[in-house]
């Protein structure tokens, strides 16, 4: 019986993706890098800062220190952070508020699971703050998605236990997190084909539809 559900929140509620990939193509260019594209930013979704860097420096010869690497996340994320200056709840993807009321309606948990460390940031701009029983995010953990830790913690807030539990992602990393803490997974977006995911949708309206699997 599903007792809570935990949304991932760049690429799942918010459309904050597009403005990820837009900040890294950025210090790409600021690098040199000329061959950064969308399929390199699919294996940046849900990963943390650090490991998102990785994916762009693979791309040069150039060798950089810990430091420097620290120096160009930290550049990255104050583009990133002004771009989100403009962000308002039209950017919050169709259909996420509506279905965030409906389980509400039916007694189940909501919770964000994100591995950015922007998620209060982004919930506040996009009015989404507050509208949740528990957000676990890139403050709380110590790893990063493939590993379940954020989502064991959004669990652990809620009361509810991981098998009880429905994660909604958008990369592979999340499924596999959400698997590996034994939770149920829908896949949206671009995880749309990970065979890992219990059920995949094209987009959040099939929530509904999706839920009735598991119950
Ligand atoms: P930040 P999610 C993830 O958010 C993004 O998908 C990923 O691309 C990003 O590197 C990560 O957050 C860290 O974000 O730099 O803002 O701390 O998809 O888990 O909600
Ligand atoms: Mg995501």
């Amino acid at each position: 019986m599903i007792k809570a559900v935990i949304f991932d929140l760049d690429g799942v509620l918010v459309t904050t993706d597009e403005l990820h990939f837009e900040a890294w193509k950025t210090l790409a260019d600021k690098l040199d890098i000329k061959d950064f594209t969308k399929a390199d930013n699919v294996r940046q979704r849900g990963v943390s800062r650090m490991a998102s860097l990785e994916v762009v420096l693979e791309k040069t010869d150039r060798a950089f220190s810990e430091e420097e690497k620290l120096a160009l996340a930290e550049e990255k994320n104050e583009i990133y952070v002004s771009s989100l200056s403009a962000l308002s709840e039209t950017d919050v993807l169709s259909g996420a508020n509506e279905f965030i009321d409906y389980l509400k309606s039916k007694g189940i948990k909501t919770a964000v699971g994100s591995a950015s460390k922007n998620t209060p940031l982004i919930l506040e701009k996009t009015k989404l703050a507050g509208k949740f029983d528990a957000v676990s995010c890139g403050l709380d953990t110590t790893k990063s998605k493939p590993d379940p830790e954020v989502f064991l913690i959004a669990a652990k807030k809620l009361g509810v236990a991981p098998c009880d539990c429905v994660v909604v992602e958008d990369s592979d990393a999340g499924i596999e997190a959400a698997k590996t803490g034994g939770m149920y997974a829908i896949a949206v977006g671009a995880a749309e084909y990970n065979p890992k995911a219990d059920v995949a949708i094209k987009a959040l309206e099939s929530l509904y539809r999706a839920l009735t699997i598991f119950a």
